[in-house]
């Protein structure tokens, strides 16, 4: 390839051949590194999301380093984030686990001169290159559509109901993006449902037996709850969990953000009515292009919006509705 350049910047020097190529030859030459932080490493959303952006980095040589910490945390996540500034990559996809506790960390990988596109979450209010706020700094936005997808939920939770009786959210914590936006969009799209009362939202902290206890408790406190969002995957399948531990199953209806394989058994047995599975793979391969785009010159959409599958007993085993389900 070195040979092919020098007889390009000779040609180009007698004006035969335009800058262009020279540049598309070097940029070939050129060996990035990308560093994909996720909001955990052991999530089932993120694993996938990292198979997605290893098949992009094969594709364009890129080498693709994989770090996070070990829970979703803004606490654990910085320093991973430290640690990959000190590395050095030419570009930054993370999911930041905070709207607000990670923009003065990135801000760090910006001053540093690494370019930072965010995956999955975002900081500020997710508008970016906006030229106002202190937030709007990362080129990118490579994400699900999530008030969209709790609007979906909501719909799908009425449906399952009967359009009347008692729900509540159970979700992570305030403060993170994505899960935000998913209640948001479900209480707004449950304005409409006039007959159908939302009870006040449960935060587990990502922790699955906690959503289960908790679900025992709002149970027990309300006899006549219907049904419940569980607004990621810990959520859903501590819901799940709590349903089927207080015997519930097709008493209280759940719908669930996310499809790790469990979710094909309880779908299948009635535990959980409807999983929106999200496109992790989608994220990351997408992210990686993105990243790699802006490396070789190209402009990058702001935001770029992957897709959504909806699950349930009537499509489960179509292999075009299985290829959604999320790697382990
Ligand atoms: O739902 C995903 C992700 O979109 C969210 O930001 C955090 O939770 C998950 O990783 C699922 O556990």
């Amino acid at each position: 390839m070195k040979r092919w350049i020098s007889i390009f910047a000779a040609l180009a020097a007698l004006g035969l051949v335009v800058p262009s190529i020279i540049d598309v030859a070097s940029a070939a030459d050129k060996k990035y590194t990308v560093a994909l932080i996720p909001g955990l490493t052991t999530d089932a959303f993120y694993i996938t999301m990292h198979k997605g952006a290893d098949a992009a980095a094969k594709v364009l040589g890129v080498t693709l380093v994989f770090q996070g910490a070990a829970d979703f945390n803004p606490v654990t996540q910085v320093p991973v984030l430290n640690a990959i500034i000190g590395r050095k990559p030419d570009a930054i996809l993370i999911a930041p686990t905070d709207k607000v506790q990670l923009v003065e960390p990135l801000k760090k990988a910006v001053d540093a001169g690494i370019p930072v596109l965010t995956v999955d979450t975002f900081i500020g209010d997710g508008h970016y290159q906006t030229g106002s706020g202190d937030a709007d700094f990362p080129l990118s936005y490579i994400a699900s559509d999530n008030i969209l997808g709790g609007q979906i939920a909501a719909r799908a939770l009425a449906k399952a109901i009967g359009d009347k009786g008692k729900v509540y959210v159970s979700n992570v914590k305030p403060g993170i993006s994505t899960t935000d936006q998913r209640e948001q969009g479900f209480k707004d799209e449950m304005k409409k449902h006039p007959n159908i009362s939302v009870l006040e939202t449960q935060f587990n902290d990502d922790d699955a037996n906690k959503a289960a206890s908790q679900f025992q408790s709002v149970y027990a406190r309300n006899p006549d709850l219907t049904g419940v969002f569980g607004a990621n995957l810990f959520s859903a399948m501590g819901a799940a969990n709590g349903v089927k531990q207080g015997g519930m199953n097709g008493k209280v209806k759940v719908v669930a953000f996310d499809a790790p394989t469990s979710i094909v058994g309880e779908i299948k047995s009635g535990n959980v009515d409807i999983a929106i599975a999200q496109h992790p793979a989608e994220i990351g391969y997408f992210g990686v292009v993105a990243a790699y785009a802006h490396l070789t010159g190209q402009s990058v959409p702001t935001l770029i919006g992957t897709g959504f599958t909806v699950i349930d007993k009537s499509n489960i085993d179509d292999p075009n509705v299985k290829r959604f389900i999320y790697s382990d």
